[in-house]
């Protein structure tokens, strides 16, 4: 499927973070999608698209942690090295950062969830989001899902996300999620540049 970038399109790169590259609670092969998700962020910074980079953003006493109840290891803690954008991700000094996950007692998955995502998309006019990222199975998924169910039309981009694959059908069972509620699988072949 051929897609072009048109004035009302954005991009959004969920968690991809030290601790889901190479930390705490990495991600199987997440490496690969940096050359993936750069070559996105050149082709949205050509054509003068806004550019945003969720990232899990806890405090450390997070309920999302195993010590706390969760189902994870300690990861993405506000400010620490883990929490910090992947060193080869070439975010552009203009990236809108949407912080998510900071409320202690509450998980959000989504980019949406808790945060100004939806506010700022709308002031910007925008009506089609390419989102791609970590994890297929749970961050992406979700904010795919959130995307749709607020008249988005969605891109999946399935180049430069990874999933976590707890058990082993997760990311296609996830993928299947997102076509069903009407997403877009696309890779960097499909988008004329
Ligand atoms: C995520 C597990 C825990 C994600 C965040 O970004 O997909 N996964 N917190
Ligand atoms: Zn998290």
């Amino acid at each position: 499927m051929k897609v072009s970038i048109t004035s009302k399109d954005a991009l959004i790169l969920v968690d991809i973070q030290n601790d889901f590259c190479v930390g705490s609670l990495a991600v199987p092969n997440a490496c690969d999608i940096i050359k993936y998700a750069n070559s996105y962020i050149e082709i949205f910074k050509k054509n003068i698209r806004p550019i945003f980079a969720t990232r899990d953003w806890h405090p450390k006493n997070h309920s999302s942690f195993k010590e706390f109840g969760g189902i994870w290891p300690i990861h993405c803690i506000q400010n620490t090295d883990g929490s910090m954008f992947y060193k080869d991700l070439r975010l552009p000094n203009d990236t809108l950062i949407i912080s998510k996950g900071t409320n202690p007692d509450k998980d959000a998955y989504s980019g949406f969830d808790g945060t100004d995502l939806h506010d700022k998309l709308k002031n910007l006019n925008i009506n089609r989001l390419f989102i791609g990222g970590l994890a297929t199975d749970y961050c992406v998924k979700a904010t795919i899902l959130d995307a749709l169910a607020l008249d988005y039309t969605t891109f999946f981009l399935s180049d430069a996300s990874k999933a976590v694959n707890l058990k082993p059908d997760d990311e296609a069972l996830s993928i299947n999620e997102m076509l069903k509620a009407g997403a877009i699988l696309i890779d960097l072949n499909d988008l004329i540049q």
